[in-house]
């Protein structure tokens, strides 16, 4: 671990908002008396009728969290109508394309069109206020427009990531019950083709509820068309008004849906709300990015997942920004194309994912001197603890040793970023997360739910809210006690482990329960086990993560087989391509190992502990086996194991 400080630099503290002292100074008041500290903080959005309650929140029974809760807004009205006056003629998003000879810029004046035909064509088509919109895009502004004419009219909208299945879609769907679904053709990925449309109309044969899709023409290739279930958007928006008043909405009316894998079951709808959304995105954007007018801002992540909904549209927009929206990925044309696109747009702050930091780094310096890379000013990292290396290389290679990194902690389920450097006011540690944001209290507990005092390692939990958090899970709130709040009684459980420092500085080590965290993205384990043993071979399989060189953790599995079927390399392709069609690429299997039996205590519980150090070539410590129903199942995982680095 990297001990190494890096000091503040004296001209970015200049300039920034936020200074050492006064980081200080607000943090503690915002610890001192969080009511005052955010009713004057939650003024930053414009509210339609100004909240007079600020915070009602209990951790403990029922579980119930509001913020704001009798103030009324309209969150596209503010990302989009306030900036009309002042700022309509400034580009809102840049969207590059995949295809680098294909960008272009939209003006806040621009975007407040099509969002309101596409708001005014969602009405036609009898969506109402409350109403649940599943939207499967590509990364094209057309993404931005759906998230915005939903919020415009007051309908929840669930973005599902484009990468997911036909099989994920359909479970998504389901759960919130949505009757429309917002597609394009196909989507450009890497030069590739991805066949939304297609994926779209084998999940709907599951999916009965559903009357209207709209699509997006985005590649004009052949797709399959459903006579009177299936819209073009150019010409549903074409048909629609240039203006659609925004919809008047309480602070804890629903925003959106997002689903997020746990450790167990099907994936969680993580339901966001309104107004405490908005305030929180917002100002986690201007302080943390020290977004200043004018500025040029890049989040490489896609907006099917929370860092794309908080980072690039809601936080970037409600403070008239200009958002860049990226449609392809860091090596096509070759490896030098993030450089290339901050040199074209001039990009000044660049944030990103340590997995897209490691790959970048694995093909040298040479790709990244390409490009001057003159505009950066801040760098960001999230979505998985970054190693010193790779964080080390960052600061080198690609900000020239001038530009400061903030390597943000937080989860879909937060909303926005909780534990983090203010580049003005933190000095870094490369590794850590740093410092809890305004009004966040974290802390850290031992096995036994204790609160350490002093410096140690433990499990990260946070014992307040903040008006970014989650409200419950969508249609099971009973799952967002038992997930979050029955740990640890009266906090907030990350799932998270971490170690608290001399200085107060949190290093996030990664999760403590069955979920993993392969490039970023989350996986839980018992999603991938179910897709295996769905496979008419498999009769059993265990799911554990490894560490991973680019990925940060990939997948191992182990597969016991049915009776009488031969474990063989074609198998195992088969199974890698079943849980790819189940799930989606992200959650296809590293590893393999075949498993003739899997170590269970005497009551039948698989043993977890000792999968996960067979996996991280650990056998050698692999702690008390004394319940194992019959060791010899470990001799032979121990000998076959896939990885021996
Ligand atoms: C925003 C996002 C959340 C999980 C989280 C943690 C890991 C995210 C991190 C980080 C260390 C960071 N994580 N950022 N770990 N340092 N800067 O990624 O949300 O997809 O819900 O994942 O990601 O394990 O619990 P989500």
């Amino acid at each position: 671990m990297s001990e190494q400080v890096l000091p503040v630099l004296p001209q970015f503290a200049a300039k920034a908002y936020v200074d050492q002292a006064k980081y200080r100074q607000m943090y503690q008041a915002s610890i001192d008396d969080p009511v005052a500290f955010w009713a004057e903080h939650g003024k930053r959005v414009d509210w339609i009728k100004p909240y007079t309650q600020v915070k009602d929140v209990d951790f403990t029974g029922d579980v119930h969290i509001r913020w704001f809760h009798d103030g009324v807004l309209n969150v596209a009205a503010n990302c989009i109508d306030r900036h009309l006056a002042r700022r309509g003629d400034q580009t809102a998003i840049i969207w590059e394309g995949d295809d680098p000879a294909e960008s272009k810029h939209i003006t806040y004046r621009e975007m407040h069109a099509q969002v309101c035909r596409l708001a005014n064509a969602l009405k036609t088509q009898g969506v109402k206020k409350g109403d649940r919109v599943t939207i499967y895009l590509p990364m094209i502004p057309e993404a931005a427009y759906a998230m915005l004419a939903c919020a415009r009219i007051g309908a929840i909208h669930s973005v599902v990531f484009g990468g997911f299945s036909p099989d994920s879609l359909v479970n998504r769907i389901e759960d919130c019950g949505s009757s429309i679904v917002i597609t394009a053709d196909e989507g450009l990925r890497g030069g590739r083709k991805v066949p939304l449309k297609a994926n779209a109309d084998a999940a709907l044969k599951k999916c009965p509820g559903v009357k209207t899709v709209i699509v997006v023409k985005r590649t004009g290739g052949a797709i399959n068309w459903v006579a009177g279930r299936d819209l073009w958007y150019h010409e549903v928006c074409a048909q629609a008004a240039a203006d659609c008043p925004p919809e008047p909405m309480n602070a804890e009316d629903p925003l959106f849906i997002l689903y997020t894998s746990g450790s167990t079951g099907k994936p969680k709808g993580v339901l966001h709300t309104s107004g405490g959304y908005l305030v929180f995105t917002a100002m986690t954007h201007q302080y943390v990015f020290d977004y200043h007018d004018g500025d040029v801002y890049w989040c490489t992540a896609d907006v099917g997942w929370v860092t794309g909904h908080s980072y690039i549209v809601y936080g970037p927009l409600a403070n008239g920004a200009t958002t860049l929206m990226f449609e392809g990925i860091p090596n096509w044309p070759d490896s030098s194309r993030f450089w290339q696109v901050i040199d074209k747009h001039k990009v000044n702050t660049f944030y990103t994912a340590p997995t897209a930091i490691r790959a970048l780094m694995r093909e040298g310096e040479a790709p990244v001197k390409k490009a001057s890379r003159a505009s950066l000013r801040l760098l960001g990292s999230v979505g998985e603890p970054i190693n010193p290396e790779a964080w080390l290389w960052y600061h080198r290679v690609v900000g020239d040793g001038r530009c400061p990194i903030v390597d943000t902690w937080w989860q879909t389920e937060t909303g926005g970023i909780l534990i983090t450097p203010l580049p003005g006011a933190t000095p870094l540690k490369p590794g850590s997360a740093t410092l809890p944001f305004f009004g966040i209290k974290p802390a850290v507990v031992d096995a036994n739910g204790a609160e350490l005092q002093a410096p140690g390692t433990g499990n990260l939990v946070l014992t307040d809210s903040w008006p970014g958090q989650m409200r419950t899970v969508y249609g099971d709130h009973q799952r967002f006690i038992d997930t979050y709040f029955s740990t640890y009684k009266g906090c907030y459980f990350t799932g998270d482990g971490c170690r608290r420092d001399e200085d107060g500085y949190y290093w996030i080590t990664g999760r403590v329960d069955d979920v993993i965290n392969v490039s970023g993205h989350r996986m839980g384990t018992a999603e991938v086990e179910s897709a295996l043993v769905a496979h008419p071979k498999v009769a059993e399989s265990a799911v554990v993560g490894y560490p991973h060189d680019l990925k940060g953790q990939g997948i191992y599995a182990y597969v016991t087989l049915k009776a009488g079927i031969e474990p063989s390399e074609e198998l195992r392709k088969e199974l890698v391509a079943h849980v790819r069609k189940e799930i989606g690429p992200i959650a296809a299997p590293d590893l393999i190992q075949w498993a003739p039996g899997l170590p269970k205590t005497r009551s039948g519980k698989i043993m977890r502990r000792i999968l996960r150090k067979i996996a991280e070539n650990e056998h050698g410590n692999l702690g008390d086996t004394s319940t194992l129903a019959d060791p010899a199942v470990v001799d032979d995982l121990v000998s076959n194991r896939m990885n021996r680095s």
